[in-house]
């Protein structure tokens, strides 16, 4: 099984600031656990972190000729952008969005997500751990 991980803005600098928010892991530890979970369950990830909607949007897209599934943390982009909804609409792809913070009990703002009325569903508030959940109920779908 392949999955697309899709990291959004600004998630490259975790594990610089804002530990009590995002936690303390790097983004690179992040990918490294979940990439011996994959590794661990014959599962393949191709794991991408951009800064940039359109690239997000490429990336989703190409996704339709090799992925089987998508987890995504859109950042910022969750509560602003149709265009990243719309393409991952498009491909039709089981996702998963994962927010490592409980975007629900944040300002306001946060609590809509663009994104999730196009997922299978979306996990909040468990950090990390979120992704390699996400992870496992891709694997368990198939
Ligand atoms: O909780 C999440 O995972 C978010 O998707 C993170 C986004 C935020 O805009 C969403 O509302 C919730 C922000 C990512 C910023 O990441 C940083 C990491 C370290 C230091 C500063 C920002």
């Amino acid at each position: 099984m392949n999955i697309l991980i899709l990291h959004g803005p600004n998630l490259n600098l975790l594990g610089t600031r804002e530990p009590e928010v995002y936690g303390r892991l790097t983004l690179d530890e992040i990918n490294a656990r979940l990439e011996a979970h994959a590794a661990a369950h014959g599962a393949t990830l191709r794991i991408v972190q951009s800064n940039h909607e359109g690239t997000l949007i490429d990336v989703l897209h190409d996704a339709r000729g090799w992925a089987h599934g998508v987890i995504l943390n859109p950042g910022g982009y969750t509560h602003t952008s149709v265009a990243l909804r719309d393409a991952l609409s498009a491909v039709g792809l089981p996702a998963i969005e994962v927010h490592l913070s409980n975007i629900h009990a944040r300002e306001p703002f946060r609590h809509t997500s663009l994104i999730a009325p196009v997922c299978v569903g979306q996990i909040s508030g468990l950090g990390w751990l979120g992704y390699r959940l996400a992870l496992e109920a891709l694997l368990e779908r198939e």
